[in-house]
């Protein structure tokens, strides 16, 4: 084997977000950029030798390069296997079941998830650990100072592999196994849930849309839903996974996803229709007409969870993120099981998950998911609902309406103001920080301050503490504002604003949100001074 050691200057930015590291792709491309982190991510995880890897990452633009330079490095620093999705191809979700189910090492997954690819796009790769989930925060802090320090990486000078040939092909002393990105994922899904009480329903003329926004579940959705579930084809549109996603913005909410919302919201609009972003772990869920709220998403995944046979035993628990609003707990309370709320990000779920303490868990980000694997997953979500909407014959809406009245109804709405310049944001996080002293026991119409604080988490399995995770303003009639600064973002900062409101009166359960919610919206813009700081009329996205 030729191992070069190659010698590069310590890189000081290289800090992993909420979701791993994500750069513009031109910073990926400064050289030796990659492999510097790469390489320290193999030194912290210390593999032993021998070990397996699994690669993969969502298609977009530099992925292919990107993951021949990764061989070459796992090649020279000793890993004996890697597993990698044909073509280059793994959604997020796959790749951690086929971590699980292969029993490897860990795994590394290339992608910015749903932020815009292309040459001036993101790029994005991180590390998720045996257990199939994100790597825990101390992994993650522990490599950024690895790779503050790193003066030299390990490479095998040698050509790359076919990454389209199924099969395996040696690298060096190592072994690459070309797999099909979809097959292990596919017989997962159909082992939990009823699949043929769904393609009954598909077969009785049930109609749907499934929009992959020429992201990575292109392959995944056609084989489960037009081969496996047998819906027409067509039924999956942009399903050809492409390097820029063909120029969209692959975020399933309902700005960037408008071809759907669109197709949903006509005359002729399908019975139900979802999206899934970049890397497959994000959804989104409509009926005709019908957004329903990933808060709400979650919570009558798990009032109806024993509708699935992966899941007829019932739950352990649940655990969401705290910006994600408590519908999921008022169903937890019915099912007599705990409810955690944790800090954003995935990996905050996968101590939960291992310790057996939690079944589901949900994002208000379009993340939902189970203990099937460690990451939120889409498509999951999507079988869910079909399963659900198979054998309650339901519409969408009415399946929630019914939720609300026998549960209550958390209205809820995100603002998201992007690309801000960070000191903008940074000063209105502070401006409300400032207020902390004072807010509490003060009126603002019908609503007075119960406490505010700035969230904090003690991780009940490990004791780590994660603080500064959100600022809390909470009123006495439950209803609440969190405001937060997003750790995805690649350009300025981008402040999110979460609102929820509690509502139990069923007459009045169906009002707008964004109405609904307009007393709890101005406060917060009376809190923050938003508008005034930032010269912003009207948030980014609001969803
Ligand atoms: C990532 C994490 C999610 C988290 C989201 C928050 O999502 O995986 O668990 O909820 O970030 O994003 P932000 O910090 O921008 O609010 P993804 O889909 O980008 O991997």
């Amino acid at each position: 084997m030729n191992v070069r050691i190659i010698p590069t200057k310590p890189f000081a930015d290289q800090k992993p977000g909420t979701s791993g590291l994500r750069k513009k792709v031109a910073a990926f491309k400064v050289p030796h950029y990659l492999e510097s982190f790469v390489q320290s991510v193999f030194d912290v995880v210390a593999a032993p030798a021998g070990s397996t890897l699994v690669l993969g990452g969502d298609g977009r633009y530099h992925n292919r390069e990107a993951i021949q330079v990764i061989l070459r490095m796992a090649a020279a620093n000793g890993f004996g296997r890697v597993l990698v999705g044909q073509g280059g191809i793994l959604s997020t979700p796959a790749a951690s079941c086929v971590i699980r189910k292969y029993g490897t090492h860990g795994g590394i997954i290339l992608s910015a998830s749903h932020n815009p690819g292309g040459p001036e796009g993101d790029f994005g790769i991180k590390y998720n650990t045996g257990n199939g989930g994100p790597a825990p925060e101390k992994i993650t802090d522990a490599i950024f100072a690895r790779s503050a320090v790193l003066s030299s990486y390990r490479i095998l000078d040698t050509a790359g592999v076919d990454l389209d040939r199924i099969g395996r092909q040696m690298l060096g002393d190592m072994a690459v196994e070309i797999i099909d990105p979809v097959a292990d994922y596919a017989e997962l899904m159909e082992s939990l849930f009823d699949f043929s009480a769904i393609r009954e329903l598909i077969d009785g003329g049930f109609r749907l849309c499934f929009d992959a926004m020429h992201a990575v579940t292109g392959p995944y959705a056609l084989e489960i839903i037009e081969r496996r579930l047998g819906a027409p084809a067509g039924t999956v549109i942009n399903g050809v996974p492409l390097p820029d996603f063909g120029g969209g913005h692959p975020d399933p909410n309902l700005t960037y996803a408008h071809e759907l919302v669109e197709i949903m919201n006509g005359d002729s609009a399908p019975d139900f229709g979802a999206a899934s972003d970049g890397d497959g772990d994000r959804n989104m869920i409509l009926g005709r007409g019908f957004f329903v709220t990933p808060s709400d998403s979650l919570a009558v995944i798990a009032a109806n969870a024993a509708l699935a046979p992966g899941y007829a035993d019932g739950i352990a628990g649940i655990a969401r993120s705290m910006p994600t609003s408590a519908a999921a707990d008022r169903v937890a309370g019915k099912l007599g099981v705990p409810c955690y709320e944790t800090p954003t990000g995935w990996k905050f779920f996968g101590n939960l998950m291992d310790a057996g303490k939690v079944t589901l868990c949900g994002e208000e980000s379009f993340g939902t998911g189970s203990s099937h694997v460690r990451e939120k997953d889409g498509l999951w979500a999507v079988l869910f609902w079909l399963n659900i909407l198979a054998r309650r014959r339901l519409s969408v809406e009415e399946i929630v309406h019914r939720h609300w009245a026998e549960y209550g109804r958390n209205v809820y709405s995100r603002h998201d103001y992007e690309a801000l310049p960070s000191d903008v944001a940074a000063g209105v996080m502070a401006q409300v920080r400032g207020r902390f002293a004072d807010l509490p026991g003060q009126r603002f119409g019908d609503y007075r301050v119960k406490f505010c604080d700035d969230f904090s988490y003690t991780d009940p399995i490990d004791g780590s503490l994660s603080s500064g995770q959100g600022l809390r303003i909470g009123f006495e009639d439950g209803s609440r504002i969190v405001l937060r600064l997003s750790g995805t973002g690649t350009e300025g900062a981008t402040l999110r604003i979460y609102l929820e409101a509690f509502e139990a009166d069923p007459a009045r359960q169906k009002a707008d949100a964004q109405q609904a919610l307009a007393p709890l919206i101005a406060i917060a813009d009376e809190i923050s001074q938003l508008r005034q700081r930032s010269g912003r009329e009207r948030p980014t996205v609001i969803t």
